[in-house]
């Protein structure tokens, strides 16, 4: 029997992962761990709640005491790693978050997995780490990210996530630890935080708030679907090869403002608004520092070895998180009232409705 140690699974992809594994692996038991920050949300996981094979645990992944005693009471042999603080704006204004949990506590689950698995055999347990294409820095008009291109990550967050990714790799080397690593381009879907692109503009469109783009909207993100992603995720986990590391991207790239005037006509659409409704509210506001230029990923790797392939079609997977939104307003007034309120109107959004990020 498996029994696999899921960090963050309160989160985004978290939440999607577990709500498609548990149901799916009855024979496992999934434990999950999750310090529940703004980004994290129990209600998400309702459904899981009378599930046999599925326990929630709440703490810090840098709790190396709170760990040790989960990998020795749950005789824990794998471990699915995606705790994270996750969001690049606020790395930038406020970092130290982001290496205590993305670095130490990285560290804290590699030195328990290290000291329970001592002279097991990969073929019983695996430390697979959930990483971002981020970790490679910005590409230019031309060529994409492979798992060979060179690391060199530019905001807080990303070196954060670069810092962890070494070190995981050097678990693999040094001490023989048995790892895999994933390196996916940007998700969106069902349960995203409204502080990230595609929901924080779908809960704009529906409020009728501004739509802040950051530049003159030229960056370039690669989008997959969280649904295609949870699929590669069991992938790997199961059959991915270890020490080494896929590259997760459905080789769809869309220009932010694009991007922004097509939410703005598929959610004039959905209200059955007068078409132009959405783009009047567009608003180019001064930039991300450091804002990175393009991410492509290549994905061969994974679509070779493990045979993964999206299933959803832009499209359809946009036209379906849309609709999720539209239907789960009450979830997003929600998880944005309290603390991320705060943190929205004085940090951040009126700073950026008023053309003033960043702390001018
Ligand atoms: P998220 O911010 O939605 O969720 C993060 C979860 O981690 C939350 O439930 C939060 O409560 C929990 N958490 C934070 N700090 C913790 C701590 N110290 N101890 C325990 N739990 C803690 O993030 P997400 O978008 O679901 O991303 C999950 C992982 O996937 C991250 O590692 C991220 O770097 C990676 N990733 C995300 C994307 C993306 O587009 N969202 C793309 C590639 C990789
Ligand atoms: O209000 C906005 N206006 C805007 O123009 C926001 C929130 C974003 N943007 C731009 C910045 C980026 O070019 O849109 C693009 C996407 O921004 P985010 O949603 O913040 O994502 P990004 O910075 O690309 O990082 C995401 O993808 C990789 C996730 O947040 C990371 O966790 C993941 O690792």
């Amino acid at each position: 029997m498996q029994r696999v140690l899921v960090t963050g699974g309160a989160g985004f992809i978290g939440s999607n992962l577990l709500l498609t594994l548990v149901p799916r692996y009855p024979h496992y038991l999934f434990v999950n761990l999750d310090k529940l920050t703004y980004a994290g949300n129990l209600e998400n996981l309702r459904p899981l709640e009378e599930a046999p094979n599925y326990v929630f645990v709440r703490g810090d992944i840098a709790d190396g005491e709170l760990v040790d005693r989960l990998f020795r009471e749950f005789r824990i042999t794998g471990v699915i790693h995606l705790a994270a603080e996750s969001h690049v704006d606020r790395s930038i204004l406020e970092p130290d978050p982001f290496i205590r949990t993305n670095i130490l506590g990285t560290l804290t689950l590699l030195k328990a997995a290290q000291r329970h698995w001592e002279g097991r055999s990969p073929r019983e347990v695996r430390f697979y780490h959930i990483s971002t294409d981020e970790v490679y820095g910005s590409l230019g008009p031309e060529g994409y990210f492979t798992e060979d291109s060179p690391y060199r990550p530019t905001s807080p967050y990303s070196a954060s996530k670069a810092a962890s990714d070494h070190l995981v790799r050097a678990w693999y080397h040094t001490y023989g630890l048995p790892v895999v690593i994933s390196n996916c381009s940007n998700n969106f879907g069902p349960y995203q935080f409204p502080e990230k692109l595609i929901p924080l503009m779908i809960w704009n469109l529906i409020r009728g708030e501004v739509l802040p783009i950051y530049g003159r909207g030229e960056n370039v993100r690669d989008w997959i679907y969280v649904r295609d992603h949870v699929e590669a995720i069991d992938r790997i986990y199961h059959a991915g090869r270890i020490g080494e590391t896929y590259n997760v991207g459905a080789r769809n790239e869309w220009r932010n403002r694009d991007l922004v005037e097509l939410l703005c006509d598929l959610v004039d659409e959905e209200l059955n608004r007068p078409p132009g409704t959405g783009r009047a509210l567009i608003r180019f506001v001064p930039d991300r520092p450091g804002h990175d230029l393009r991410y492509a990923i290549d994905p061969s790797k994974l679509e070779r070895e493990l045979g993964w392939r999206p299933q959803y079609t832009f499209p359809q997977a946009l036209r379906e998180t849309i609709r999720w939104y539209l239907a789960h307003q009450d979830w997003l007034e929600r998880i944005t009232s309290g603390a991320y309120r705060d943190y929205y109107e004085t940090q951040y959004a009126r700073r950026i409705a008023e053309g003033k990020a960043y702390g001018a």
